[in-house]
């Protein structure tokens, strides 16, 4: 009796998570690409042999990639966000594509209060002032900005966006949403526009999808609405928020403050934006807890596994 040969798994970045090797060699030969001294070669090499891609939000996979793999049939993704797979391509070519929602909502809304909480009361630059020994000098530090009982705005009321604004009710915040329609099962105002929601909040939290269709949805005239005294937070993409014109608001003042996990050319972040004090930045980690990445990582080998034996992932981006 002859077994059959394990398809291959095209792996393009390490997982980790120490049994994540072990489980994806069970079922599959392994094809390391970052391991690959010429990867281009090892496509050719194994390209009528490879069925399954593993891939991660922040990996291009793009449909060159795809058309170059005629076996390809499943596509699984560490991370919610799909704005760097060609998902559209590849579901025209019957391949399923993965990715892995839900596990991440906790630590994404944890971190954008920890940022929004940065924002108000200036953590960054308290922290900055006290390592530079300037606290009882002449150097006074600023005052803050209240964050209870403030309005909250958040563009993209999904399922992190729900997770934010579970969190902004232990705030006694009040909540409105931006989204492209309306949800009738939930308790906040609903703002059909945008430039409405930025008037009215004092925060106005970015929580929508990257991609072609948000790209630059926060423009000057935005920033310009929420004013002064407002801020902005941004943990989905940098590409929703025109970083050229929050840089122009942030530094002529405005706009108040921002905090962002995200940007626009990760991970270069412009100098103009790190010489400012009024906005906290951090390097893309809203989903970067042990726990989180071990269950991010987890899914996606559910999701390798499940195609393995059934031919189907368990958490298929729906189709585009
Ligand atoms: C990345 C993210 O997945 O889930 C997303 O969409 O942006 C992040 O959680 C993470 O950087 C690992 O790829």
């Amino acid at each position: 009796m002859t077994t059959p040969a394990a398809p291959a798994l095209l792996q393009l970045l390490p997982l980790n998570l120490p049994q994540a090797h072990e489980r994806l060699t069970k079922n599959y030969k392994l094809i390391e690409l970052w391991k690959e001294s010429d990867p281009k070669a090892a496509i050719v090499r194994h390209k009528d042999d490879i069925q399954v891609v593993v891939t991660s939000a922040m990996t291009p996979t793009p449909a060159e990639l795809i058309d170059a793999l005629p076996q390809l049939k499943a596509i699984c993704s560490q991370g919610v966000g799909y704005d760097a797979i060609d998902v559209k391509h590849a579901q025209g070519k019957n391949i399923q594509v993965s990715n892995t929602p839900d596990v991440l909502n906790d630590c994404v809304a944890d971190l954008t209060f920890g940022l929004l909480l940065a924002a108000a009361r200036k953590l960054g630059h308290a922290e900055r002032y006290v390592r530079d020994n300037l606290w009882g000098t002449d150097a006074q530090f600023p005052l803050g900005t209240k964050v209870s009982h403030k309005k909250l705005g958040i563009v993209g009321l999904g399922r992190i966006g729900m997770a934010i604004a579970q969190r902004a009710a232990g705030f006694n915040m009040e909540i409105r949403y931006h989204n492209r329609s309306e949800r009738n099962d939930v308790p906040y105002g609903y703002q059909a526009s945008l430039l409405d929601l930025a008037t009215w909040a004092d925060f106005l939290v970015i929580a929508t999808v990257g991609g072609d269709g948000t790209r630059h949805l926060v423009n000057a005239q935005v920033l310009k609405a929420l004013g002064p005294n407002g801020m902005i937070i941004n943990i989905s993409r940098g590409s929703v928020i025109d970083e050229t014109a929050l840089i122009d608001a942030l530094s002529s003042g405005e706009l108040g403050a921002a905090g962002l996990d995200v940007y626009q050319n990760e991970p270069n972040i412009p100098d103009a934006l790190k010489a400012l004090d009024n906005v906290v930045l951090v390097p893309h980690i809203a989903s970067a807890t042990t726990e989180t990445r071990a269950a991010m990582i987890a899914l996606v080998l559910d999701n390798v596994d499940a195609f393995a034996a059934t031919g189907k992932v368990v958490t298929p981006i729906p189709a585009l």
